[in-house]
C-alpha cells in the first residue's frame, strides 16, 4: 500500500437478506482513511432488502436503471465501464446464489454482472456468498466458488447461524467486521 495513497471501494449487494447490513458495512468501511470514496450497486433484488436513508449521503448508489440515464448516444459514458475503471476494489457483499452461478459463467444482464464481467482481475475482487444452508451444501456452490478463486478472487466464507428463514446451518454471509479486515488486509496488499 502506498503511503498517502487512498482507495476507491465499489460495495455491491444482491438479492439475499444479508443487505441489510449494507449500511453497517458503509460505515464501518468509511472509518478507514485509506478508503477515499465508496459507491454502492445494488441489483433490484437488493432493493427489497435496504433502507435508502441509511445510506450516508456522501455515497452515490447506482441501480440498474442509471445504466440508461447516463447513456443516450454514441460517445455517451457507458456506467458499467466507468464503475469497472473507477473502482481500485470490488466487494460483492452478500453475493446470493444466482448472481454467483451467473458470474462463475460470465453472464452479464444487470449493471453489477457487467461490471464483474468488464472487471480487470488484477484488481482487487472480493466477494461474501449467502445463500440458505441448501443451496450453499448444493455441489454447484463450490464449483462456482473454484471457478472465482481461480481468477484470483478473495472468498470471504458464509458462516452458520440462524437464518432468515428460519433454518439454522451455513449461509449467513460473514460478519461486518470480518469483511472490513478483509478490505483492508488487501489494501494493504495493493
Ligand atoms: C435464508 N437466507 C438467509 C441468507 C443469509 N443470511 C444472513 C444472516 C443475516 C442476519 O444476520 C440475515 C444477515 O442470517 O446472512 O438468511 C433463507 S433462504
Amino acid at each position: 500500500m502506498a503511503e498517502n495513497k487512498s482507495y476507491n471501494i465499489l460495495i455491491a449487494c444482491t438479492g439475499s437478506v444479508a443487505t441489510i447490513k449494507l449500511s453497517l458495512l458503509t460505515e464501518s468501511l468509511l472509518l478507514n482513511n485509506k478508503i477515499a470514496q465508496i459507491r454502492i450497486i445494488v441489483t433490484n433484488h437488493a432493493k427489497h432488502f435496504y433502507n435508502p436513508e441509511d445510506i450516508p449521503k456522501n455515497v452515490e448508489v447506482y441501480c440498474d436503471e442509471d445504466e440508461w440515464k447516463t447513456w443516450n448516444k454514441r460517445g455517451d459514458p457507458v456506467l458499467h465501464i466507468e464503475l469497472a475503471k473507477w473502482a481500485d476494489m470490488l466487494v460483492i457483499a452478500p453475493l446470493d446464489a444466482n448472481t454467483l452461478a451467473k458470474i462463475a459463467n460470465g453472464l452479464c444482464d444487470n449493471l453489477l454482472t457487467c461490471v464483474v464481467r468488464a472487471w480487470d482481475i488484477k484488481k482487487p475482487l472480493i466477494f461474501c456468498p449467502a445463500m440458505n444452508t441448501k443451496m450453499w451444501d448444493h455441489p454447484i456452490t463450490s464449483q462456482h466458488i473454484s471457478i472465482l478463486e481461480s481468477w484470483g478472487y478473495t472468498l470471504v466464507p458464509c458462516i452458520a447461524k440462524t437464518l432468515m428463514c428460519g433454518d439454522t446451518g451455513i449461509g449467513a454471509m460473514a460478519e461486518v467486521q470480518t469483511i472490513t479486515q478483509r478490505v483492508l488486509d488487501k489494501l494493504k496488499s495493493l
